[in-house]
């Protein structure tokens, strides 16, 4: 099955939103195979964000990542990297459709609650980055039956 990361951002840590955001990805179904607090380092958000290194706004975007710890955690589901971006909504908070993580919580591109990953071969490598292997658990999920039908999973 497959597997993603969000990352609840500092705004949404300092915010008070940690459980609210966790919650809307419970509710759904995802099964949280891993989840810790860290900090970001300098060379760690670099990594994270390399994609965005020749944008003007990127030393912004690092200092933001950095200013408070941040929760990583690992979603699981059936095409979990895709339902989860959906929960998550569009990059600007302003445009993020009513329902989304996104669209519900915030006003701002930058400031925008969570991070998701965008496919399964970044999940893979944002796992890998975030975790080591003892930290991702496979275990019983006893809801299964009732999240899926038998043909799905
Ligand atoms: P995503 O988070 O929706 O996948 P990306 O394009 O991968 O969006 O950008 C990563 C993060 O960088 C965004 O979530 C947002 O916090 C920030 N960001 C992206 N574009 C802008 C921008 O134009 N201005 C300021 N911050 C931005
Ligand atoms: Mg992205």
């Amino acid at each position: 099955m497959e597997k993603t990361l969000i990352i609840i951002k500092p705004g949404a840590v300092q915010r008070g939103l940690i459980g609210e955001v966790l919650s809307r990805f419970e509710k759904k179904g995802l099964q949280v195979c891993g989840i810790k607090m860290i900090r970001f380092t300098e060379e760690s958000v670099s990594e994270h964000y390399a994609h965005l290194s020749q944008k003007p706004f990127f030393n912004r975007i690092k200092r933001a990542m950095m200013i408070s710890p941040v929760i990583v955690c690992c979603l699981q589901g059936v095409d979990a990297v895709r339902v989860v971006r959906h929960l998550v909504g569009a990059t600007n908070g302003r445009e993020a459709l009513p329902g989304t993580v996104r669209g519900d919580f915030s006003m701002s591109v930058q400031e925008n609650i969570v991070h998701a990953s965008d496919s399964t071969d970044s999940a893979e490598t944002e796992l890998t980055r975030f975790f080591s292997p003892e930290e991702l658990f496979d275990y019983d999920f006893n809801n299964r039956g009732f999240i899926y039908a038998n043909n799905e999973f």
